[in-house]
């Protein structure tokens, strides 16, 4: 951890205020060295108050996203332990591919504040201005089967899910399985892409995007998306949302390695399902029907009665759900 990380979490641990003497102390550093690392910090954003005789105290840390700002709020033992922070790049999606073929390690977190092509499944587009959003994408290395990949998808969405409300008194949803849902509003996406050889898996990297402080969305998407700035009626901080993300990613991924499935994130998925107990379309390649969606199986594919009565199971990758009425 560099000296700016480090003095940014002594601030944030102390109550009162700390010394510049103290600081100086206990880095090694003179005085002088750590007056700029604070001035740094106000630069950046944050309110670091210096008062003669008492020394420095942070009175409010804004939404600032800095590689520092993250290292310091991370409380994990390996996911988003190495960051590669970018002010803008294409996709990080593309970035921690990339890294991943260059030998990064597992819980490796590309984070972005802006993406020049963004992605969503299918080709599609995932829009991601500056300033107010999360773009971030997480390196894994597991060792279990390619089959089995598909279902990191709904582990994310469950840690995602879990972080956020950590974080903000919000409730959402997870529509299966993977968008995350205020009111019927798409707040997050999940992008889950595979590296593999046939029989096992190189990497996998799990895509995130959620949208925290955006205030506008382009026409296409102005009825289906919404944003935490929207649904709280204040900005929102990205860092501590990330951090509680990769919290809850770690515990989720270790209890998913315990059976390989979803067995043991079953109820918290299933309490956060929004489908469950819903009449659903199901649009299929060769065809489109209506439905009664009950669940998901351990597996994570969802559980639909017909109108007929039958019962079967539909996989993620085959088809696509909406709500009889609309996006939902
Ligand atoms: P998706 O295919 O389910 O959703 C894409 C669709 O959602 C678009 O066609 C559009 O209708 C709508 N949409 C586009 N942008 C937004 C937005 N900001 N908010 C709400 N709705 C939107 C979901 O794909 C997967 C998205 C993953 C995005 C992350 S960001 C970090 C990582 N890098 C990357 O390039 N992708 C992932």
């Amino acid at each position: 951890m560099g000296m700016k990380t480090e003095i940014l979490k002594l601030l944030r641990e102390t109550d009162g205020y700390i010394s510049g003497q103290q600081i100086s102390d206990r880095f090694g550093v003179s005085r002088t060295a750590v007056w700029k690392v604070i001035r740094q910090l106000q630069d950046e954003g944050y309110r670091v108050e210096a008062v003669r005789n008492k020394g420095y105290h942070i009175v409010d840390s804004p939404d600032v996203m800095t590689k520092e700002e993250l290292d310091s709020l991370m409380d994990t033992r390996w996911a988003g332990k190495n960051i590669v922070y970018y002010d803008a790049t294409d996709s990080t999606n593309l970035r921690i591919k990339q890294l991943g073929d260059e030998g990064a390690p597992h819980g490796t977190l590309a984070v972005a504040d802006r993406q020049t092509a963004g992605r969503g499944r299918r080709g599609r587009a995932w829009e991601s201005p500056a300033g107010g959003s999360i773009y971030m994408s997480l390196l894994l290395r597991p060792k279990f089967r390619p089959d089995k990949a598909s279902m990191l998808t709904l582990v994310a969405a469950c840690s995602v899910a879990e972080g956020i409300m950590d974080c903000e008194d919000v409730n959402v949803q997870i529509k299966w399985p993977n968008d995350i849902i205020i009111e019927g509003r798409k707040l997050v996406g999940i992008l889950t892409e595979l590296s593999t050889q046939i029989d096992y898996i190189n990497h996998v990297t799990v895509g995130i995007g959620i949208n925290v402080n955006l205030q506008e969305f382009p026409d296409e998407i102005r009825n289906t998306a919404t944003s935490l700035r929207i649904e709280c009626g204040h900005t929102v901080r990205r860092a501590p949302i990330i951090a509680a993300v990769m919290k809850h990613m770690e515990k989720n991924y270790e209890t998913f390695l315990q059976t390989e499935d979803l067995t043991g994130l079953m109820e918290k998925y299933s309490a956060l399902l929004v489908n469950k107990d819903k009449d659903v379309r199901i649009i299929g390649a060769k065809e489109q029907y209506q439905a009664h969606a009950l669940g998901i199986t351990p597996t994570g594919e969802l559980i639909v009665r017909r109108g007929d009565g039958t019962e079967e199971t539909v996989y993620a990758g085959e088809v696509s759900v909406r709500g009889v009425y609309g996006y939902v």
